[in-house]
This record gives structure tokens, C-alpha cells and sequence, in this order.
């Protein structure tokens, strides 16, 4: 496979091999990325990226549609199966988009949004004022418990009756703990306003029955379809079946135009995957090794945000050891681990070097590591955040490269 392109570009082919090669050779512990199967790359490299088909299946703008109406159906069908949602709309390019058509289905410009702030956990869509999000909605925050770094829902009720949102909002991009799904459904139903809940980072978890699901307890779902739930790049909303039109209405024509639909044909396939036994016990390992790599990073001295982690992510707070996210991010990067630093609540420093880092283990749990590799995996970020010489730092990228080649990724894949 591939020899159009090498031979068309060898330059670009070239780079995708060493792109490929980074992530075969390196520990991969950004919490957000994963690496969907073989199968849903195939997927989504297929001629359905020629076809413009703006509307839905059975009503479309452009003929020719018969094939891509089958493929958008059997997606739709396997996402609301596999979230027990009413309805599914899997045109969404990006999580942010399918945040921005959900506010758009749900509210006027203008109205009031609770929600949680970025550097609490919260993502930029959730109301940063450099977003569109801040910039259309009037957002108001509620902060985490600075005892526990939890939420606390009877605050979070206390903030909703004196603030009187529009919309209460659920959904993190850095909280190390289970999504408080139903106390925020009550909350909205006490207002009489929807909840909305983003489920990016635990899609996977929730898929696999790991995490509760937020249903019944809210009105709209949006997430991600590449981080825990292994699929390709892209967003999902699920709601109820009253909302349907409205957030089918918002995606198109209000958001976007022509869907992405050999995605679509992708996230279909990794729906398939995701609804497996197999794809369960992933989930539930997926896990398992968080905890394991929680608890080990904890003997090594090191503070977590909440004190550890029920889901995939752990947040470290690295003011105790006198380093930033920044120094750290890099200092590991220069041994082939792959993390990123990020804000800790009330956190001293700009976003841009921040003092935490943001761990997770989604994609290492794919290459089949288990709760043994995630211990040696914790002792070499140990030794990696504090190696000084370069003999240290590539004795490190060894163990580092011995550890990944136990477990292949995408055999028999070049460019
Ligand atoms: N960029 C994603 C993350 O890393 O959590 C969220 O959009």
C-alpha cells in the first residue's frame, strides 16, 4: 500500500514514516490520543472523501448519495445503540464543533452557560474568554473543591440557584474523576433548563459500560470520537429524540457544510469495535493502569489534583518538585515520552508553562501494556523529568524503545 503516494511525494511519505515511527518508538502518554485499529485508518483513506452531501441521509443536497446514505445510517445506528441515545448526529468535524452546534441548538446568543473554567479542568470551548464560546455566551463558573480538588454538587447547586443558567454544562478535559452526570441532571431539572454534557476524554469508558452513562440524566451528549473511544478524528452529538431536530438543524446548515464522509465510514467501524467484549476489557484496563501508575507516581513523592484517578488521566501537580509543566513536558520529550503540561486549578504560572502535567494511559493500554509496564512506564518519566547527563537521558530512550518494541504498533505499516 502506499506506493502512489511514495511515489508521488516522497517527501511528504517520508515524513508520515517518521511520524509513524515517533509513535511506534516512544511512550505515548498524552491523555487524549490513542491509535484507532488498522481497520478504521483503512476506513477512512477511501474515495467516500470525494462526495459532497450536505443534509442527512434520505434528504441531501447533491445527488449520488445512495452509498453514503447507508454509511451515515449504519453510524447513526451503532452510535445510539452503543450510548443507548435516542438520537445521534455523526457529522460534527471536531469536538468543537459539535459543542459549538449544541450551544447554537440550545441557546440564543447572549444566554448564560455554567460551566467550569479551563484551568479547573474545563476545555477551551467551555467558555475561555479567547473562544467562540466566551465570546457569544455569557458563562459563569463553578470552581473545584480546593480541599479535595473534586466537584462539590451541592456547590455547584448553591452557584446554579443564585446564577439561574440557561444551560448547565458537564464535561472536563483534565478531571481525574467520575463525571457527576446526575447530580448536574437534577440541578438542570431543579432550574427547568437543559443539561449538556461533553464526554470527550471517557467516551470509551462510558461506551464500555466502565463509567456511567449520562443518560437519562441529561438532554445533549457531544464528544470526540479519537480520544478513550479509539476512533477516528471527530465529533458526535447524542440526544434526546425532542432535541433531535434542533441539533440536526444546528450541525447543518448552522455549523458546517459538506460532512466528512469517509469519517463517518471510520467512526462507523470503530462504533463496530467499540461494542465488542474486547473493546470492554480495554476500557476496564484502561483504567486499572491509570491507577497503577497513580499510586506509583505517588510513592515517587509526587502531588496528584484529587489525590489520584477513577478514569484514564492523572493530574500532576509538580510545584513539589520545583519544576514546571513546561520543563517537564520537554525534559521527557528528550527521552521519547509523550506528555503534556497543564494548568492545575489556581495554578501560579501562565497557561503556557503551567505547573502540572496532564498523564494518561488510553494509547499505551491499546499496545497492550498492562499494570506491570505501567509501573516501569512511571519510573522512567521518574527518571526522565530529573536525568542531567546525556548517558542518563539515553540509557532512559533505550529502556524506553526495549519497552515499546514488546508491544508493536501497526506490524507491517510503511510509507
Ligand atoms: N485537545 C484536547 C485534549 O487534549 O484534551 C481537548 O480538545
Amino acid at each position: 500500500m502506499f506506493e502512489a503516494l511514495r511515489s508521488a511525494d516522497p517527501e511528504i511519505s517520508s515524513i508520515i514514516q517518521n511520524e509513524l515511527d515517533r509513535q511506534r518508538n516512544g511512550l505515548e502518554l498524552i491523555a487524549s490520543e490513542n491509535f484507532p485499529s488498522l481497520a478504521v485508518l483503512e476506513a477512512m483513506c477511501n474515495p467516500m472523501n470525494n462526495k459532497y452531501s450536505e443534509g442527512y441521509p434520505g434528504k441531501r443536497y447533491y445527488g449520488g448519495n445512495q452509498f453514503i446514505d447507508l454509511s451515515e445510517d449504519l453510524c447513526r445506528q451503532r452510535a445510539k445503540k452503543l450510548f443507548n441515545a435516542e438520537h445521534a448526529n455523526v457529522q460534527p468535524h471536531a469536538g468543537s464543533q459539535a459543542n459549538m452546534a449544541a450551544y447554537f441548538a440550545l441557546l440564543k446568543p447572549g444566554q448564560k452557560i455554567l460551566s467550569i473554567e479551563l484551568p479547573q479542568g474545563g476545555h477551551l470551548t467551555h467558555g475561555a474568554s479567547f473562544n467562540f464560546s466566551g465570546r457569544l455566551y455569557n458563562f459563569v463558573f463553578y470552581d473545584l473543591d480546593p480541599e479535595t480538588g473534586r466537584i462539590d454538587p451541592d456547590a455547584v447547586r448553591k452557584k446554579a440557584l443564585a446564577e439561574k443558567p440557561d444551560l448547565v454544562l458537564c464535561g472536563y478535559s483534565a478531571y481525574p474523576r467520575e463525571f457527576p452526570f446526575k447530580d448536574f441532571g437534577d440541578i438542570a431539572a431543579e432550574l427547568g433548563v437543559p443539561c449538556m454534557v461533553d464526554i470527550a476524554h471517557i467516551a470509551g469508558l462510558v461506551a464500555a459500560g466502565v463509567h456511567a452513562s449520562p443518560f437519562p440524566h441529561c438532554d445533549v451528549v457531544t464528544t470526540t470520537t479519537h480520544k478513550t473511544l479509539r476512533g477516528p478524528r471527530g465529533g458526535l452529538i447524542l440526544c434526546r429524540e425532542g432535541y433531535a431536530k434542533k441539533i440536526d438543524n444546528s450541525v447543518f446548515p448552522g455549523v458546517q457544510g459538506g460532512p466528512f464522509d469517509h469519517v463517518i465510514a471510520a467512526k462507523a467501524v470503530a462504533f463496530k469495535e467499540a461494542s465488542t467484549p474486547e473493546f470492554a476489557e480495554y476500557a476496564r484496563q484502561i483504567v486499572k493502569n491509570a491507577k497503577v501508575m497513580a499510586a506509583r507516581l505517588l510513592e515517587h513523592g509526587y502531588d496528584l489534583v484529587s489525590g489520584g484517578t477513577d478514569n484514564h488521566l492523572i493530574l500532576v501537580d509538580l510545584r513539589n518538585k520545583g519544576s514546571t509543566g513546561l520543563e517537564a513536558e520537554q525534559a521527557l520529550e528528550a527521552v521519547n515520552i509523550s506528555v503534556n503540561r497543564n494548568a492545575i486549578p489556581n495554578d501560579p504560572q501562565p497557561p503556557y508553562i503551567a505547573s502540572g502535567l496532564r498523564v494518561g494511559t488510553p494509547a499505551m493500554t491499546t499496545r497492550g501494556m498492562k499494570e506491570s509496564e505501567m509501573i516501569h512506564a512511571t519510573d522512567l518519566m521518574h527518571r526522565g523529568m530529573s536525568a542531567k547527563s546525556e548517558s542518563e537521558k539515553q540509557s532512559i530512550r533505550a529502556e524506553v524503545l526495549e519497552l515499546c518494541n514488546s508491544f508493536p504498533l501497526y506490524s507491517g505499516l510503511s510509507y
